[in-house]
């Protein structure tokens, strides 16, 4: 049988179980298309912006923690996916980007539509690939796949040239699909079990044990395991914004979210720990503040499959390289069942004392309680996306997470423009779920183009703009911390975007002025489809506490 190149790749995708890839056609990946058009198995999504489609690989990635795939041309097509590149590797999400070059022979002559791929992509990705070969096809795209998943996933981009695409292959048997267990790294990964011991021994002999969780819990699917470990312990849980999710916001134990915009009382309670169990963290500078700051009375335990974060931003007392299920399954049975009943009530104590400031709980347009409010009218199951901003504090402030996988947003990037396009990866990869997308005016106008690959596909997403008329959040730094000098943060064109959603085919609802808007939003929410809310807010509301720069988590202001 004679296969080229890019047959190869298609018939590589199908067997790594791809079953729809975001991308955008262009000269140089023109036989990939040519190929993937007679996939009976592979559903092309047509993203309006290569950054889109990335983000989209990321929202179906982000569900279902497998890695997913994105296709972008040369030169522009590549430059344009690599915002979402670099936002997978600061949040560990495994997506493999194939990316077509020009042909090999016009490489280094500045021909059209060249750029250095493989250069470009070496500080934002866990590894990438330039293909020389079409034989080498049969190795690399299994290969891609195992190392954006395994261990501390990542993206991957395979790069490769057009002549390479085309090159043809007799080939009598298709070689071997190479599966993740041969791998050596999984095979590896044992844990030591006087490693358990001494963390056993740490947590039993604390009284005021704290735990510390992030993206990791996610990532190694052991959230159950988590919930077990801290009710068997009674041990407290504070999340990174990654982390959120991971444990039930409603359950007592829950801290919510610590750092920079934590509640008050989170920051607080790990001013008291004397033991600090950090389990899928990275110790990243939104979370501790002024690091030496950070847990001044706690011993430090540190558990991350990555041993290139331990040690990094914070000397530990103990700290192992492992998988935390592997650590947590051997953990549950060594640990103590323990009341803790001082340090509850210390903590309780804490909690009700310095609760996260709402300033009126009966303005339905007052964030904290919109987001409350918008809560409580979704099924924990519904897969909330956010943007970058004031918005997305307030979402990890106040949403009643449940669920692991159910709060998508750039943690590590900041990436505005993230919303919508996730949004539509997170759709397209669970189809019985409700997606709601929380932007701003701002990061909405970053990828709004992503309403039309929307509406292309039907899904089930509600779009909520909260719609402040500007940057919100650099705006907020403005007001404190450059003395009201307000600049580039005010908008004054504001589009309609009940207007721009209809223009797409889709719904769009305006709550300004609404007589009721708390019966109006329960209505639309209630309503399945696409379609596009706007949402006023007052331009001088702030996402309160703030830890201001350089400063440690206690010395937040606005917590009163
Ligand atoms: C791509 C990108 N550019 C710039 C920034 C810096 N930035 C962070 S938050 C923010 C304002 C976001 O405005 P909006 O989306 O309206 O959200 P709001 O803060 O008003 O809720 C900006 C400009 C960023 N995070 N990402």
């Amino acid at each position: 049988m004679k296969c080229n190149g890019a047959e190869i790749v298609i018939k590589l995708l199908e067997e790594q179980d791809i079953q729809k890839l975001a991308g955008i056609p262009g000269g140089c990946n023109l036989p990939l298309y040519n190929a993937l058009s007679k996939s009976r198995k592979i559903q092309h999504i047509l993203a309006r912006h290569e950054q889109g489609a990335g983000f989209i690989a990321q929202g179906m990635a982000r569900t279902t923690g497998k890695a997913a795939v994105c296709f972008a041309t040369s030169g522009p097509g590549v430059t344009n996916l690599l915002t979402a590149i670099a936002d997978a590797k600061l949040d560990s999400i495994p997506i493999v980007a194939i990316t077509g070059q020009i042909p090999s022979f016009l490489l280094g002559t500045d021909a059209f539509q060249e750029v250095d791929t493989f250069g470009l992509a070496i500080p934002i990705t866990k590894h990438n690939f330039y293909v020389s070969s079409a034989k080498d096809l049969f190795h690399i795209i299994p290969e891609a796949f195992r190392v954006a998943e395994e261990g501390r996933p990542g993206p991957v981009i395979v790069d490769i040239p057009k002549d390479v695409q085309l090159e043809e292959l007799e080939i009598d048997n298709w070689p071997a699909h190479v599966t993740k267990s041969d791998s050596n790294l999984l095979k590896n990964n044992s844990i030591d079990i006087n490693d358990i011991k001494k963390i056993a021994q740490m947590i039993n002999e604390s009284k005021k044990p704290l735990l510390y969780i992030g993206g990791g819990i996610l990532h190694s699917n052991s959230s159950n395991y988590l919930r077990e470990f801290a009710k068997k312990s009674n041990i407290p849980v504070a999340s990174t914004l990654m982390g959120l999710g991971c444990f039930p916001s409603d359950d007592k134990l829950s801290l919510g979210m610590l750092g920079m915009h934590g509640a008050p009382y989170t920051n607080l309670i790990l001013r008291e720990t004397d033991l600090l169990i950090a389990f899928g963290v990275r110790f990243d500078d939104r979370a501790t503040g002024n690091i030496s700051e950070f847990c001044p009375k706690a011993s430090i335990i540190h558990v991350d499959i990555d041993p290139a974060e331990l040690d990094k931003n914070k000397l530990t007392k103990f700290s192992v390289a492992a998988d935390i299920q592997i650590v947590l399954k051997e953990l549950i049975p060594l640990i103590k069942e323990d009341g803790r009943e001082e340090w509850s009530k210390e903590v309780a104590t804490i909690k009700k004392s310095n609760p996260l400031p709402v300033t009126d709980y009966y303005n339905f347009y007052q964030p904290i309680n919109l987001i409350r409010q918008i809560g409580s009218l979704l099924t924990p199951d519904t897969i909330i996306t956010t943007d970058v901003g004031q918005h997305q504090m307030w979402v990890a402030q106040a949403y009643p997470f449940q669920h692991p996988r159910t709060l998508l947003t750039s943690g590590g990037l900041g990436t505005m423009g993230f919303g919508l396009p996730v949004a539509i990866g997170a759709a397209l990869a669970n189809p019985s779920k409700k997606v709601v997308c929380i932007s701003g005016d701002g990061s909405i106008l970053m990828n709004i183009q992503e309403l039309a690959t929307l509406a292309d596909h039907n899904l089930n997403i509600t779009v909520i703009v909260i719609n402040n008329g500007g940057l919100g959040m650099v705006r907020q730094l403005q007001e404190l911390f450059f003395d009201e000098n307000y600049i580039a943060t005010k908008f004054e064109c504001k589009p309609d975007f009940t207007s721009i959603a209809k223009s797409f085919g889709l719904k769009g609802y305006d709550l300004k002025d609404d007589k009721n808007p708390s019966n109006t939003l329960k209505r639309i929410l209630s309503e399945s489809g696409p379609c596009v809310i706007n949402i006023p807010v007052d331009s001088k509301e702030m996402v309160m506490p703030i830890v201001p720069p350089g400063a440690g988590n206690h010395e937040m202001i606005g917590s009163e």
